[in-house]
């Protein structure tokens, strides 16, 4: 008989007894502590280490509501979730998701390991910190856990079992709500808009019908393409880096949908990592420096994308109609199409919904971050509207630089 036999949500000390009892990281010997250092929106992360040795693990537990809001009611299954694709995608990536070192499907928790060796990109983005690799990992762990788990690869009937083991309804309702409803028409009054941009963002959102017409397509091809197994949540607070390292954590949002779900919610989130950097630093040369590093960092995993996507797909294509000449590009140019789209729709939703980033709030000029958001906004309708016109790296950057000239500082 173990109190880790029946559920209940942990306090750090619990967490340090837990660890005690159901790992075998530690050994008697240890002085152990233990702290809560989640800062996301769901869960509660643990991070226990040894006083007397480099040794520390993670321990991440559901709770049944979100820590956000107690409107979120979640399905602790998320945990499993998680666990199961980390594993998973430690297979497909090797070397860019942290290790599972255990699983607990009473406790709703899974130990992993510990990164706090490398820091959230998120982060260090603001701090203007460069990773010169970071493009050749992320493609590679895209392409990877993307195109391996489609159609294309996998066995059909093993992937349709894929599918339903991976079938994420809570998670999946969040992202309907909060990416492909509520920046479009606020109808649960939950959006949070900065207030000097409400009025121009009442009439470029909320009464652009041709907008909520392509939003409207694009919110039933993440309800029903089921391409491949995504993270579901690839933006920059998912990434922990160092320079020569990548990993990609907090897959919980994981289920099949359309790839470019996963491509575009990574490039918009860099692209708020420009506009911070545009708004914020205030030395010219500097800024334009780190701008263009950016700048480069976007095109290059567009194109990087492609060219592995395309050398990946020839290697381990298996579905007969899929060798058919000309097949593979023309699948890549729809998940160009839908990257392009879901860049514009996470710059939207970030902004105008509940769930914000710091490269934008933390804007503390009020003038620059108005300006902020109606560079990322008005640079959104026309990924959403023109998703089709985006065929490379240069495509999807042209269109950020273009809308910055339209505002002037
Ligand atoms: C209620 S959860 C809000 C957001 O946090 C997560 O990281 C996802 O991005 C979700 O949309
Ligand atoms: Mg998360």
């Amino acid at each position: 008989m173990s109190r880790f036999d029946q559920y209940f949500l942990m306090k750090p000390k619990d967490v340090i007894e837990y660890v005690i009892e159901k790992l075998t990281i530690f050994d008697e010997k240890a002085d152990l502590e233990c702290k809560e250092i989640g800062d996301g929106n769901l869960n509660y992360v643990f991070r226990v280490w040894d006083k007397n040795s480099d040794k520390s693990v993670i321990v991440k537990q559901a709770g049944d509501t979100a820590r956000i809001s107690d409107d979120f009611k979640l399905s602790t299954d998320r945990n499993r979730i998680e666990a199961e694709i980390l594993q998973l995608e430690g297979k497909l990536a090797p070397g860019h998701v942290p290790e599972v070192y255990k699983y607990d499907p009473i406790m709703n928790c899974c130990s992993m390991q510990d990164l706090s060796d490398h820091v959230i990109m998120r982060q260090a983005l603001i701090e203007h910190k460069k990773f010169p690799l970071f493009a050749d990992h992320i493609t590679t762990f895209m392409v990877n856990t993307l195109l391996l788990t489609t159609d294309i690869v996998m066995e059909h009937k093993e992937k349709k079992m894929a599918v339903k083991n991976y079938i994420n309804p809570e998670l999946c309702e969040i992202t309907e709500d909060l990416v492909y409803t509520e920046p479009y028409n606020n109808y649960r009054d939950r959006n949070i808009v900065f207030e000097p941009n409400l009025e121009w963002i009442k009439k470029e959102f909320y009464e652009d019908k041709e907008l909520h017409l392509e939003v409207a397509k694009l919110k039933f091809d993440f309800m029903n393409h089921a391409q491949a197994l995504l993270h579901g949540d690839l933006h920059s607070g998912s990434i922990f880096v160092k320079p020569d390292s990548t990993y990609v954590i907090d897959p919980e949002f994981a289920f099949y949908g359309p790839i470019g779900y996963d491509v575009g919610n990574l490039i918009a989130n860099l692209i708020f990592a420009w506009a911070n950097a545009d708004a914020t630093i205030l030395d010219e040369a500097e800024r334009i420096d780190y701008m263009t590093w950016l700048e480069n960092l976007i095109v290059e995993i567009v194109d990087l994308f492609k060219e592995k996507f395309l050398k990946a797909f020839q290697e381990n294509v298996t579905e007969i109609l899929a060798k058919v000449e000309g097949f593979d590009q023309w699948y890549l140019d729809t998940v160009l199409r839908d990257t392009a789209a879901v860049t514009g729709l996470e710059l939207s939703r970030r902004i105008i919904g509940m769930a914000k980033v710091k490269d934008i709030t933390g804007i503390e000029d009020e003038a620059a971050r108005l300006r902020a958001e109606r560079i990322c906004l008005t640079a959104a309708k026309k990924f959403i509207k023109q998703r089709d016109t985006f065929k490379n790296g240069k495509d999807v950057i042209a269109n950020v630089k273009k809308v910055e000239k339209q505002f002037s500082r």
